[in-house]
C-alpha cells in the first residue's frame, strides 16, 4: 500500500500562520486572514439576528454556492489517472511526432467515462465507455479522445445534439437515468440505419466492461501520420490491454449497480493503490491511398472498421497508468480533452464527424471551465514551455512581464516567432499536410457511406453462440422497455438486413404478432463479409486470472491450510482473494487465527467477484445456510458462470440454494487443490453452463 497522503491542511497550507501551541496552522479565510470562530454566525446577542457584516460566513457559503461547474454534457460521469506512454519507435519513420521516437516517456493522463449518465450515474450502465488519453508531449499536447467500441451511431456531426437527446433521459419525465431502454432512444436508433453497425457493438458484451482495466479503446476515426519528408500514411489507433477482455453478463451488471455504484473507478484506484498498474498496447493499423482506394469501404465513414485481418494491428508503444489523482475534481473532473490538440506528425482526415468534433470539444470547455484560460489550469497545461501574445481573461494565471503583447515587434528580438520549418527540422512548426481540396460547397453524404449492414452482419457472425444470445437478450430487453408497438417492430427490420436468425430471436423474444418485412436499404445487396475472430470477446480469452479477484466465503472453522493454500495460489497468478464473512469484524480459522474480513456478506454479493470459493466449516455452514444473501451469493456465482471452489462443508449450503454442482465446481479439501481451482479460473467463465440459460 503506498503511505498515506497529506492531510488536507497540509496539502493546503504552504506558509501558514501557526496556532500559538505550536505547530498546527491557522484557519484563514480566502484573503487570509485568521479566523477565530469557525463554528457559530456573528449575531447581536446569542438570541439575536445575523449580522451582515460576517464577512467570513458570507465569504464561506460564497464559495460553497459556487462548488459546481456544469458537468459535461456528455460522458458526465469518468474516472481518471496519471501514468506515462513509452514508444518502442516503430512510428518512427512514419511520423515525425517526438511522442513516437524510441524510448520516448510521454507523460499522460486518461479519463475513462460513460455516456448517457449523469456524473451520479452508476458505473454498470449498458454504454459506451470512453477512453481519452491526453499525452504531454514535448512538441505540445496531443489528445486521442476515444472510445471503447471501434465505430459511432452517425456519420455527421450535425446529428449529434439529436443523437444524444434521444439516448439521454427524457425531456418531459426525466428519466430514465443511464439507460437506452425507453422510446426516444429506440425511435432515433431505428431511424438512422447508419447506426446499425454501433447497435451490434452497444448491445454486446462490450457495453458492460468487468473493469476499465480489461477493455480496448480505439481512435475511431482514420487519422494521418505524416513523417519528417512530408508523406502522409492513414492510421487507426487501438489501446489493448494487457490483462485481456472481460466483460460481465447483464444480470451481473444490474446487481453491481446495486451492490456498489462506484464498481469501476473503486476498480482502477485500488489497482493503482495497490501497484498493480494497468498496462494497455498501442496499435496502429497503417494503410495508404492505394488501399484506401481498394477496401470496400470508406476509410473517412466512422461507422466502419478496417479488419484486423485485413490490415493488422502494429505495436508502436505502452501505456502504464501508475498514479491516482490527488484530487478528483482539479484532475479528472477539470481535465479538457480537445479532439483538435494534435501535434507536428500528427493530421486530422476529412472524416466529417472528426471535422465536427474539432469544433465541439473547444467550445465546451467554455461553457464547462468558464472561460479561455482553461490551457492553465495544471492537469491542462501543457508541460512544454508555451509563449504567444494571447492575454488576460477569466482567471489568467500566466501573465507575462514586459511591454511587447504582439507580433512582429521590433522590441529586444526574444519575443516569440513562428518557425516555419524546414519541415525535417525538428524545430519545425505544425504544418497541416497539403491534401487538396476541391468540390461544390454541398450538403451530402457520400455515396460511398451508404451500406449500413455489411459490417453490422460482419460484427454479428464472428461472435460465439453464447455472444450472439447476448445481443439478443439485451435487444429483447431493450425494445421491451419501449412502449410504441411500431418502434419495436421496426428495429426487426433493421435486423432482418443483418441476420435472419438474429431478427426472428428478437421478434420471438418481443412476442411481436405479426412478422416485419426487412427495412428497404439505400443499397440492397449487403455484403457477406468474412468473419473476424478478433471482433469476439470470447474467442480472445486473456489465459490467465491476473489482476482478477476471488471473493471466499468464509465462517468460522475455516480451514487454514485451505485459506493460506488460496492465497499463495492467487499471489503467484498476480490475483487478489478478499474475505466475505458473516461479520465484517472477520473469522477464527481452524487453526484458531483470526482473518479480518474484507466484507460483511450482505455488503459483498458474489457479482463483485471474477470467481468464489465457498469455505464454511462443517460447523459454521448451518448458520450460513440460513443466510438469504448466503444463497445469493453461491447462486448468482452459479447463474454468471464463474468458477466455484469448494469446501466439503460447502455442499450444504449448496442443497439449500438449490444448486448443482458441475465441472466448473472445484474441490478444495487441501492446499494443494488451490492450483487447480486457479488453473480452472483463467478461463475467467464455465461458458458451459450456459446451456440452462435462455
Ligand atoms: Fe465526444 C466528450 C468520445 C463524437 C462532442 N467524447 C467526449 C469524451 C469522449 C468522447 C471519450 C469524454 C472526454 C472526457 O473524458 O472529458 N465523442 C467521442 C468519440 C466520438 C465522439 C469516440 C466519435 C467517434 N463527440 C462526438 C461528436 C461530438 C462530440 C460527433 C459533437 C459534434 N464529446 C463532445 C463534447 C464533449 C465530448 C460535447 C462533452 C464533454 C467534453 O466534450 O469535454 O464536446
Amino acid at each position: 500500500m503506498t503511505q498515506p497522503k497529506a492531510t488536507p491542511v497540509e496539502s493546503r497550507g504552504g506558509e501558514t500562520h501557526q496556532t500559538a501551541g505550536g505547530d498546527i496552522p491557522v484557519l484563514t479565510t480566502q484573503q487570509g486572514v485568521p479566523v477565530s470562530d469557525d463554528q457559530n454566525t456573528l449575531r447581536a446577542g446569542p438570541r439575536g439576528p445575523a449580522l451582515l457584516e460576517d464577512f467570513h460566513f458570507r465569504e464561506k457559503i460564497f464559495h460553497f454556492d459556487h462548488e459546481r461547474i456544469p458537468e459535461r454534457v456528455v460522458h458526465a460521469r469518468g474516472y481518471g489517472a496519471h501514468g506515462y506512454f513509452e514508444s518502442n519507435g516503430a512510428l518512427e519513420k512514419v511520423s515525425r511526432a517526438a511522442v513516437f521516437k524510441k524510448g520516448e516517456k510521454t507523460p499522460t493522463f486518461v479519463r475513462f467515462s460513460t455516456v448517457a449518465g449523469n456524473k451520479g450515474s452508476a458505473d454498470l450502465a449498458r454504454d459506451v465507455r470512453g477512453f481519452a488519453t491526453k499525452f504531454y508531449t514535448k512538441e505540445g499536447n496531443w489528445d486521442l479522445v476515444g472510445n471503447n467500441i471501434p465505430v459511432f451511431f452517425i456519420q455527421d456531426p450535425m446529428k449529434f445534439p439529436d443523437m444524444v437527446h434521444a439516448f439521454k433521459d427524457e425531456p418531459d419525465r426525466g428519466f430514465p437515468q443511464a439507460a437506452t431502454a425507453h422510446d426516444n432512444a429506440w425511435d432515433f436508433i431505428s431511424l438512422t440505419p447508419e447506426s446499425m453497425h454501433m447497435v451490434m457493438w452497444v448491445y454486446s458484451d462490450r457495453a458492460i466492461p468487468r473493469s476499465f482495466r480489461f477493455m480496448e479503446g480505439f481512435g475511431v476515426h482514420t487519422f494521418r501520420l505524416v513523417s519528417a519528408e512530408g508523406k502522409s500514411t492513414f492510421v487507426k489507433f487501438h489501446w489493448k490491454p494487457k490483462l485481456g477482455l472481460q466483460s460481465v453478463v447483464w444480470n451481473e451488471a444490474v446487481k453491481i449497480n446495486g451492490a456498489d455504484p462506484d464498481f469501476h473507478r473503486r476498480d482502477l484506484w485500488s489497482a493503482i493503490e495497490k501497484g498493480e498498474f494497468p498496462e494497455w498496447e498501442l496499435g496502429v493499423q497503417l494503410f495508404d491511398d492505394a488501399f484506401a482506394d481498394k477496401f470496400a469501404f470508406d476509410v473517412l465513414d466512422p461507422t466502419k472498421i478496417v479488419p484486423e485481418e485485413d490490415v493488422p494491428v502494429q505495436v508502436v508503444g505502452r501505456l502504464v497508468l501508475d498514479r491516482n489523482v490527488d484530487n478528483f475534481f482539479a484532475e479528472t473532473e477539470q481535465v479538457a480533452f480537445c479532439t483538435q490538440n494534435v501535434v507536428p506528425g500528427i493530421d486530422f482526415t476529412n472524416d466529417p464527424l472528426l471535422q465536427g468534433r474539432n469544433f465541439s470539444y473547444l467550445d465546451t470547455q467554455l461553457k464547462r471551465l468558464g472561460g479561455p484560460n482553461f490551457t492553465h489550469i495544471p492537469i491542462n497545461a501543457p508541460k512544454c514551455p508555451v509563449m504567444n501574445f494571447q492575454q488576460d481573461g477569466h482567471m489568467a494565471m500566466r501573465n507575462p512581464k514586459g511591454r511587447v503583447n504582439y507580433e512582429p515587434n521590433s522590441w529586444d528580438g526574444k519575443s516569440p516567432r513562428e518557425e516555419p520549418g524546414p519541415r525535417e527540422s525538428p524545430a519545425a512548426g505544425y504544418t497541416s499536410f497539403p491534401a487538396p481540396v476541391e468540390g461544390p460547397k454541398v450538403r451530402q453524404r457520400s455515396e460511398t457511406f451508404s451500406d449500413h449492414y455489411s459490417q453490422a452482419r460482419q460484427f454479428y457472425v464472428s461472435q460465439t453462440a453464447i455472444e450472439q444470445r447476448h445481443i439478443q437478450n439485451a435487444l429483447v430487453f431493450e425494445l421491451s422497455k419501449v412502449s410504441r408497438v411500431d418502434i419495436r417492430a421496426r428495429m426487426v427490420s433493421h435486423l432482418l438486413n443483418i441476420d435472419a436468425g438474429l431478427a426472428d430471436a428478437v421478434a420471438k423474444g418481443l412476442r411481436l404478432k405479426e412478422a416485419p418485412k426487412p427495412m428497404p436499404a439505400a443499397k440492397p445487396t449487403r455484403q457477406d463479409l468474412k468473419p473476424s475472430d478478433k471482433l469476439s470477446i470470447v474467442k480472445n480469452p486473456p489465459k490467465s486470472f491476473t489482476g482478477r479477484t476471488v471473493g471466499a466465503l468464509v465462517t468460522d472453522g475455516v480451514d487454514a491450510d485451505v485459506l493460506a493454500g488460496l492465497r499463495k495460489a492467487l499471489k503467484a497468478e498476480g490475483a487478489t482473494l478478499k474475505l466475505v464473512a458473516p461479520e465484517v469484524g472477520g473469522v477464527k480459522d481452524s487453526a484458531g487465527a483470526w482473518h479480518d474480513a474484507d466484507e460483511k456478506l450482505e455488503g459483498g454479493p458474489s457479482v463483485l467477484f471474477d470467481a468464489v470459493a465457498i469455505l464454511p466449516s462443517k460447523d459454521g455452514v448451518t448458520a450460513l445456510a440460513h443466510l438469504p444473501a448466503a444463497r445469493d451469493f453461491i447462486a448468482d456465482a452459479v447463474a454468471h458462470r464463474k468458477f466455484v471452489g469448494y469446501s466439503a462443508g460447502a455442499t450444504a449450503l449448496f442443497e439449500k440454494a438449490g444448486v448443482a454442482r458441475d465441472e466448473g465446481f472445484v474441490p478444495l479439501n487441501k492446499a494443494g487443490d488451490c492450483d487447480t481451482f486457479v488453473a480452472a479460473c483463467r478461463k475467467l467463465r464455465f461458458w458451459d453452463r450456459a446451456a440452462a440459460e435462455r
